[in-house]
């Protein structure tokens, strides 16, 4: 048998996508700043011209699953990492949105087989939306974190599926576990169960 577990190195080849809602500016430029800053410190070409990360700004959090999922479907990124806030203060649909954005980008996940990273904050106040944004801490790095992980494990994931340890293709795995990590397009609804 076989432990499987995320690294932090060997980033060359990995590729992100950085889904950005605009909404709360000042809060999301800096869970960006903390994701990019995590991204190049661990040998990620951060730079939206270079190759390895692309960015994608749509209005509000609610929009950020749609665009995810679709990113995922390319199949071109390792991970789709999403940022928003979502503050209570600000909007008495507050349940309502957030609930959505976090059911819409975990299906964006489950349905394409690539990690989709929930970094969108759900707060009361500007004021807790800033401390998790640079003031105490910036979550933007830690999202940055989980995606490099979820990378690195599924490209792991996917070669072991492909050629296992004795060299033959891997029986082991659930139908839906093996088709999520080799990357098919998209697992069909019924295999989720
Ligand atoms: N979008 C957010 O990302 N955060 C919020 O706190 C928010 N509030 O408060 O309303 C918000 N609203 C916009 C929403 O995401 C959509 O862009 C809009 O409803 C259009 O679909």
């Amino acid at each position: 048998m076989a432990v499987f577990e995320g690294s932090f190195t060997h980033t060359e080849p990995l590729r992100f996508a950085v889904v950005i809602a605009r909404f709360n500016d000042l809060v999301i430029s800096k869970l960006l700043e903390g994701c990019q800053d995590c991204l190049k410190r661990h040998g990620i070409d951060a730079n939206p011209h270079g190759t390895q990360v692309d960015y994608i700004y749509v209005p509000g959090s609610f929009e950020v699953p749609v665009v995810a999922r679709q990113l995922a479907l390319t199949h071109r990124y390792d991970a789709v990492i999403c940022l928003g806030a979502v503050i209570r203060g600000q909007t008495p649909h507050f349940d309502m949105v957030a609930g959505e954005v976090a059911k819409g980008i975990a299906a964006a996940g489950f349905q394409t087989g690539v990690p989709v990273i929930f970094g969108v904050l759900t707060v009361d106040t500007m004021q807790q939306a800033l401390e998790r944004a640079g003031i105490k801490s910036n979550l933007g790095w830690d999202y940055a974190m989980n995606a490099l992980e979820m990378a690195s494990l599924m490209r792991q994931l996917r070669s072991s599926v492909t050629l296992d340890t004795y060299g033959n293709n891997s029986q082991s795995l659930p139908v839906s576990l093996k088709s999520a990590v080799v990357g098919d397009l998209p697992v069909a609804p019924e295999e989720l169960g």
